[in-house]
């Protein structure tokens, strides 16, 4: 039995870097674009402008060397072009993550230079006609790479809008081929704390894992991540491959996945082992369910100053609703 720390402040909002820091220094970008404070920005050792251009060397360094390169950008898929909401600025996106491999705090950008994204390979195993595990350039090869727009909503109530490249999750299931008698699909994260040092903090459940009903991924929502912005993604997304449910709180997108494990028992999952009263399995976003210590009937966009309504299901209601119809008794929105 894993022994954790106190709960109290192993949250992941308590965690986090202060707002505060994080926009100051996109104002101070501003400031510096807008002219009116060029003086304080010369002045700095590191401005914030130029941290702009090294996040931008990064990301852009990690997609040209990456062995897919040549399948961007893919072809939009014109269903889902637009998310209703301004798309995010690249640079706003790659420096805000959470990946706690990397540490628990959100500006993780720098250390996650360090995840080894090849070699790599994604085992399939459980309830599937054969098990398997496949190089991650012959998997992503054999898939039709597409881009969608979507929303991203974490619990902790700031938004963002992505780019993002990759193909249907369903196409990931018929891929395991699973048996008819499998229910879930479950996902983990790799295990090295060698390489990603939060995997030292012995109280958190490693590997991240999380989980899915088979109708669930089977919705053609669900996305397996493999590029943003055009581009394979840099590590801080979670390369070379990841989950977006994009109905879900962020913490059900599992990123850097290695295993995928078809099941009829509904997975333990990272958050909601840690913190059961807090982060449940299905996780749907609802404005009018609060999260235990704080309301989830707004949303801070990221990049701008602005504060939204939340929306049942992220705005995606139509889509998946369907999906919980008789099932009044889960828990379905924590
Ligand atoms: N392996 C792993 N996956 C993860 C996390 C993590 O810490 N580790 N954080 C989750 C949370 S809480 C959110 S909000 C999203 C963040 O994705 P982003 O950094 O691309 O915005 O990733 C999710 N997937
Ligand atoms: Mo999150």
């Amino acid at each position: 039995m894993l022994i954790k720390a106190p709960r109290a402040w192993e949250l992941p909002e308590r965690l986090a870097t202060p707002e505060s820091v994080y926009l100051n220094r996109r104002e101070l970008a501003k400031g510096i674009a807008a002219g009116s404070i060029i003086a304080a920005g010369a002045a700095a050792p590191f401005s914030s402008a130029s941290a702009d251009d090294a996040v931008i060397e990064q990301v852009n360094g990690q997609a040209a060397a990456d062995p897919t390169a040549d399948l961007y950008p893919a072809q939009m898929n014109a269903a889902y072009s637009d998310a209703g909401r301004p798309i995010t600025a690249e640079v706003d996106n790659a420096t805000y993550n959470n990946f706690y491999e990397f540490g628990s705090h959100k500006q993780i950008w720098q250390r996650a230079e360090d995840l080894q994204r090849r070699p790599w390979a994604v085992t399939f195993d459980g309830m599937v006609e054969e098990e398997k595990t496949v190089d991650i350039d012959t998997l992503i090869r054999s898939m039709q790479l597409e881009e969608r727009v979507y929303r991203h909503r974490c619990v902790e109530a700031w938004s963002m809008v992505i780019p993002w490249t990759g193909f249907p999750l369903s196409a990931l299931v018929d891929f395991a081929r699973p048996l008819g008698s499998a229910k879930y699909v479950v996902f983990q994260t790799f295990e090295d704390p060698d390489m990603a040092p939060g995997q030292s903090q012995f109280w958190y459940p490693w590997p991240y894992t999380e989980g899915v009903t088979v109708a669930e991924a089977e919705n053609d929502l669900g996305f397996i991540v493999t590029g943003t912005y055009g581009k394979p993604m840099a590590n801080q997304f979670g390369a070379p491959l990841r989950l977006h449910l994009p109905w879900k709180y962020g913490f059900k997108s599992i990123k850097s996945i290695v295993r995928v494990t078809l099941t009829d028992e509904r997975p333990m999952t990272f958050w909601e082992e840690l913190v059961p009263s807090e982060y449940g399995f299905w996780a749907n976003v609802n404005p009018e369910v609060d999260h235990p210590r704080w309301s989830q009937a707004t949303e801070r966009v990221l990049g701008t100053s602005d504060r939204i309504p939340t929306e049942l299901y992220n705005g995606y209601a139509e889509q998946v609703a369907g999906l919980y119809e008789g099932m009044e008794g889960e828990r379905l929105f924590l």
